[in-house]
């Protein structure tokens, strides 16, 4: 068994804008699909943990929404998960992305303030190469010269073994706060719902992934197979007709491409049912979020 003097484990958060690679990020660090991806801005809506767990230390990652200023009580709960999140950090990732300019005072102010030790993570380096690399770099250091930065690609995994390091350097000596071989906090279902969510957000245009909502109302689980129903919901009848699609078109093509990555997590055939239906409005509708877990 750990040694609990020398076992290091902690709280690592991984905080930043939309789209710099926050979810991209976790998923590498702890080698699992647990947090979804996509182009998009406001994907991840929860604060996910991702645990890795060794012979001398135990990491516990938080994935967290895209910081922003809030337009509507959906975005007020997502923005309540990542304030939740910086309290209990040991290591706070501050990431942001090669390409952008830096506009995100109100947040790099709190990460500081915090007390915690933060870590500035600058991804997405695959995209530029020499000079242009540099040039940059040095861009992101003179906006943030309290830090220094480190330099990886999520998607390429590079310089993660670095960022690994610098993360168990500020690790205190605890026990592990998890079981070793608990990946996530969140349950089959969660997980489930996220991946359905997921296709939403690649198949669908504009409003309607932001519109949408998924919840898993049974998921019966024997030796061979997995049977699923997931309820989708969306803020008006016309979503929901373009959910389904001309003849059941588009909710076909999500429930093939939904199912192949069930498979794949759960290592078992998927049997989905899928179900749409309206929830008016529910985005700003304290009652109805609740009822969603936000
Ligand atoms: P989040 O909103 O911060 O969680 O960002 P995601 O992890 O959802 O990623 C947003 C987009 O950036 C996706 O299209 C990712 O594939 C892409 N991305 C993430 N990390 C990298 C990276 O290191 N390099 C490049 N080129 N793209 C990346
Ligand atoms: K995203
Ligand atoms: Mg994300």
């Amino acid at each position: 068994m750990n040694d609990s003097n020398n076992f290091k484990a902690g709280f690592v958060t991984i905080m930043g804008k939309p789209n710099v690679g926050k979810s991209t990020l976790m998923n590498a660090l702890t080698g699992e699909k647990l947090s979804i991806i996509s182009k998009r801005a406001q994907t991840t809506r929860h604060r996910i943990f991702g645990i890795i767990t060794t012979d001398d230390h135990q990491i516990v990652y938080s994935d967290t929404p895209g910081t922003l200023d809030p337009s509507y009580p959906l975005h007020e709960r997502m923005m309540t998960f990542v304030k939740r999140s910086l309290e209990d950090a040991d290591v706070i990732l501050y990431m942001v992305e090669l390409g952008e300019k830096h506009q995100d005072n109100t947040w790099v102010e709190m990460a500081k303030k915090s007390g915690v030790p933060v870590l500035f993570v600058i991804n997405k380096v695959d995209l530029n190469k020499g000079s242009q690399l540099t040039d940059k770099i040095t861009y992101w250091k003179e906006q943030l010269p309290w830090v220094e930065p480190i330099a990886v690609s999520a998607l390429e995994k590079m310089g993660l073994a670095e960022l690994e390091e610098q993360i168990l350097s500020h690790l205190p000596n605890h026990p592990p706060y998890f079981p070793e071989d608990e990946l996530t906090d969140k349950s089959e279902r969660f997980i489930t719902s996220e991946i359905i969510r997921e296709k939403i957000f690649m198949q669908y245009k504009q409003e309607i992934p932001y519109s949408s909502e998924v919840v898993v109302s049974s998921f019966k689980e024997d030796e061979q197979i997995i049977r699923i129903s997931a309820e989708i919901y969306v803020e008006r009848n016309s979503q929901k007709g373009i959910i389904i699609g001309k003849k059941g078109e588009a909710i076909k093509n999500l429930g093939i491409a939904a199912r192949k990555d069930l498979e794949e997590f759960f290592g078992k055939q998927i049997h989905l049912e899928t179900m749409v239906k309206v929830e008016k409005d529910w985005r700003n509708n304290e009652l109805k979020l609740k009822r969603f877990g936000y």
